[in-house]
């Protein structure tokens, strides 16, 4: 298979000429999910441009320093959609001079389908190979497809270090539009679009043909917490095995990003399960070795998220994995629709949580941003089962990650089933809130706080009400924190 179709050599220019395309005002829509598949060399002569501000700039999900990180630091950011993790994007955003609106990772290219957005000045897409149907992405489709289809023009950047084998990974279908039907995919290999994204030529603006691979994703190593809890999910997951609410093989799994995810993967693998599949937006280290153990017999995902190690193994054996994995726009990754007829396993992971069940995915004491809510959402609110996994506690146990009240709330107490900590797991099905607390409290809290959750809550229970609570209170965890350090007493 070639590179890039010969009629295009044509359009190949550098990256500064295709950068020049990009001008002040504009709305820019850029591959990448998960810090893979997005474009550095266009961004970052855009940055040392510098002349393109005021930009509103979309992704599929996080992508790295190149991208976010340049831009931003130049100044040239003035709205950021739909999810970031960049330390400077971050900063940015906090102290009010970049515009953040973080939206489900399903909803940007729906709404942008169903003409919502901001209207797509220039889409910039990595690509492993240009053929004369389309482009072929890298190992990550995110929102490209809707970027490429409403943009008034692309920008490619072919990124020669990426196998030309990934031809046949992709399946590119859009379900929204105004006309969207049901989506025709009823397990998870299912292949219901094309391997490229159409691109017609006249939209094909600029092809930038760059060898930088870029800088893989790192993971921390399960620590002790993320092993405990890994330990409680695989156990909780074996007794609703037993108790015939999950097929043996379990019904497809989500699991977010981040050690934790990792960690109860691998404790799938050790607790004796088989055959499983997942529908997921991410899979990273610990799902590919799974694959490749026939632990897992077939995932869905739009991004392959993985170390430099893991990525190597990936490329090595591609066709081993073509035939395992298929990589999707994130519209159908994370298409509520499906993760409700696939029955889903949601495994995602919170700031905190409150004694009730909600839960705070993204804002540090309720205000400052930390990522997005991602797939989260998408996930929880429409799963079969829906589990969140964190520390009982956080920054070395000065924060407590259950508290009376959570300061933000991105899941209600209705998108969530079961809450997994490293004390234990608390089922919340059928629960009212009263029944949630005294369970919350008592399986999932750190010691250090469970007496004084308690009190919290028995202060509250003397107030009456369907959910109790000390208003005057509830919020004081918090800012205890913020005034001394610590939400101890
Ligand atoms: O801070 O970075 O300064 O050390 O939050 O926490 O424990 O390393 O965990 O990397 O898995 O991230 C919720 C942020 C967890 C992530 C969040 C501090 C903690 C540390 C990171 P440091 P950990 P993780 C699929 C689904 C929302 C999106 C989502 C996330 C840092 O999982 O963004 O679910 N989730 N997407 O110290 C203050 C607390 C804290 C706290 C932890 N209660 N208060 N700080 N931290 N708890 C993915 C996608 O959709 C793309």
């Amino acid at each position: 298979m070639e590179r890039l179709y010969a009629p295009y050599e044509s359009k190949v220019m550098s990256a500064e000429a295709a950068a020049a395309l990009v001008k002040a005002g504009m709305t820019v829509g850029f591959s990448g999910f998960t810090m893979v598949g997005y474009p550095k060399a266009v961004p970052m002569a855009i940055a040392a441009a510098g002349t393109a501000k005021d930009l509103t700039v979309l992704t599929g999900a996080s992508v790295g320093q190149p991208l976010d990180g340049a831009l931003v630091e130049a100044g040239l950011v003035a709205k950021r959609f739909p999810y970031q993790t960049n330390k400077s994007m971050r900063n940015a955003i906090n102290a009010g001079t970049v515009l953040y609106a973080d939206q489900h990772l399903s909803h940007t290219a729906a709404f942008l389908n169903r003409g919502s957005g901001p209207k797509i000045d220039v889409a910039i897409i990595e690509c492993s190979a240009v053929t004369a149907e389309g482009l072929i992405p890298a190992a990550a489709v995110g929102n490209s497809e809707t970027f490429v289809h409403r943009a008034d023009k692309v920008i490619v950047e072919l990124n020669t270090t990426l196998p030309l084998e990934l031809n046949g990974m992709h399946d590119i279908y859009s379900p929204s539009g105004l006309e969207g039907g049901p989506v025709p995919i009823v397990d998870v290999l299912d292949r219901v679009g094309t391997p490229y994204i159409p691109c017609p030529a006249e939209k094909l603006a600029a092809i930038v043909v760059t060898d930088t691979a870029g800088d893989c994703p790192k993971f921390k190593p399960a620590d002790a917490d993320s092993q405990a809890i890994a330990d409680h999910i695989v156990e909780f997951l074996k007794a609703e095995v037993a108790a015939g609410r999950q097929p043996a093989s379990l019904s497809p799994l989500q699991s977010g990003v981040g050690s934790v995810a990792n960690a109860v993967l691998s404790g799938l693998k050790r607790g004796g399960f088989s055959g499983l599949r997942m529908f997921t937006e991410v899979i990273q280290n610990s799902a590919l070795e799974l694959i490749r153990d026939g632990v897992i017999a077939g995932a869905s995902c739009t991004s392959l998220s993985l170390s430099e190690n893991a990525q190597r193994e990936l490329f090595d054996n591609i066709g081993f994995y073509r035939d395992r994995v298929v990589l999707r726009p994130q519209e159908v990754s994370n298409f509520p629709g499906l993760v409700r007829r696939l029955g889903l396993i949601a495994m995602n992971t919170p700031i905190e949580c409150d004694i009730y069940g909600n839960v705070n995915s993204t804002h540090v004491m309720g205000t400052k941003i930390m990522n997005g809510i991602g797939g989260s959402g998408d996930f929880a609110r429409n799963a079969g089962l829906s589990i969140f996994a964190t520390s009982s506690v956080a920054k070395g146990g000065l924060i407590s990650c259950i508290v009376p009240m959570c300061a933000h709330v991105d899941h209600t107490e209705h998108d969530v089933q079961v809450i997994v900590t490293e004390q234990g797991v608390a089922d919340l099905r059928w629960k009212s809130p009263r029944e949630r607390a005294e369970t919350i409290i008592k399986n999932c809290s750190h010691p250090d706080y469970r007496p004084m959750l308690r009190e919290y809550y028995q202060e509250a229970l003397a107030l009456g009400g369907h959910t109790p609570h000390v208003l005057t209170k509830a919020l004081s965890w918090h800012q205890r924190y913020l005034d001394t350090g610590s939400m101890k007493l």
